[in-house]
């Protein structure tokens, strides 16, 4: 049998998961996947910061030693759990089963799609949170580049099939509640996008703590510099320019695209928001979960932070 065409299929259901058409191959493989008990997982909604909280965790972990952060592509040095992609033989799983301990293990996985022994074994668990707005517009973006993906729709129907939860990995709102209800059983430090972007020597200092680290001021704004947008945008171990653009072609948007808050701004129109805080506010009824969608002094206060 030859190799699977999986560039710009459709999305595969996954125990009621819209899921990237490759990585839902031989889903099999994700369930019998064993944790260890020092992986440490980033677990993010898809566009939700996950390089870059990825960068910073290496970062942390080398106490801020930028040289040895260079060592390889952040796709070697914390492997995308669900990742598969047959034409160039790449698997997430395979290849964390030949590195060595301890592991970093990206995913974007919802919590009951994330294999078990990750829980059981009590991983540590990072999980990087954004405001859906944002989201929205780095992710239609993002469809346009990733060939993985399903070709995109106009920016109009994207909204409502992001509401509708019709995107990879499902709805965001389902996504960003049960990874917050973990956070009562489970080892998992959450953080926000907007939080990281407005006051990153803070966030970074919870990271560093979570991870049992302590470093001294010099250390922090080292990783704080190296892990800046400007700085990332242009590091090619970090890019995804690395990757062939027969998977993601940065001519049709960049990984690294503008990252700001508030960039939502300047693609929603008037009804298109009324339209996603009325749902916004439906879905996100009874949570404790606060986003900010802008750059304000506050931002994203939540009612029961560590
Ligand atoms: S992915 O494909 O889901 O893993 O993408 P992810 O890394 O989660 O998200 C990509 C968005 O994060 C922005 N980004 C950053 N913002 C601020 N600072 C730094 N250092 C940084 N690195 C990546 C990136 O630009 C994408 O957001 P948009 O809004 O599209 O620019």
């Amino acid at each position: 049998m030859g190799t699977p065409e999986v560039r710009r299929k459709d999305l595969k259901m996954i125990n009621g998961y819209p899921m990237v058409y490759a990585f839902a191959l031989n889903w099999e493989r994700m369930e019998e996947f064993q944790g260890r008990p020092d992986d440490i997982v980033i677990s993010t909604f898809p566009k939700s910061g996950t390089t870059w909280i990825s960068e910073i965790v290496d970062m942390v972990l080398n106490d801020g030693d930028t040289e040895k952060c260079k060592r390889d592509v952040i796709t070697t040095k914390i492997p995308m759990l669900e990742l598969y992609e047959p034409e160039h033989n790449i698997s997430g799983i395979e290849f964390l089963k030949t590195t060595p301990s301890p592991r970093v293990i990206k995913t974007h996985l919802p919590t009951d799609l994330l294999p078990k022994s990750l829980w059981e074994n009590k991983c540590k668990m990072i999980y990087m949170a954004r405001n859906a707005k944002d989201v929205t517009v780095s992710y239609y973006h993002f469809d346009l580049m990733n060939n993985l993906h399903p070709v995109p729709c106009t920016w109009e129907e994207y909204v409502l099939k992001f509401l509708d939860g019709n995107v990879p990995y499902g709805s965001w709102f389902n996504h960003v509640k049960t990874w917050w209800e973990k956070k009562k059983d489970h080892p998992l430090l959450f953080l926000y996008y907007e939080d990281l972007k407005q006051n990153p020597k803070e966030e970074i200092k919870k990271v560093a703590s979570f991870l049992g680290k302590t470093l001294d001021e010099k250390t922090l704004d080292k990783i704080i510099h190296h892990t800046s947008f400007e700085m990332m945008k242009d590091n090619p171990m970090v890019n995804y320019t690395h990757l062939p653009s027969s998977m993601m072609d940065h001519s049709k948007s960049p990984f690294m695209r503008k990252g700001t808050i508030g960039d939502w701004k300047n693609y929603f129109t008037v009804a298109q928001n009324e339209i996603f805080d009325a749902v916004y506010e439906k879905e996100m009824s009874g949570t404790t979960l606060k986003f900010c969608t802008e750059i304000q002094s506050c931002c994203c206060k939540f009612l029961s932070d560590y």
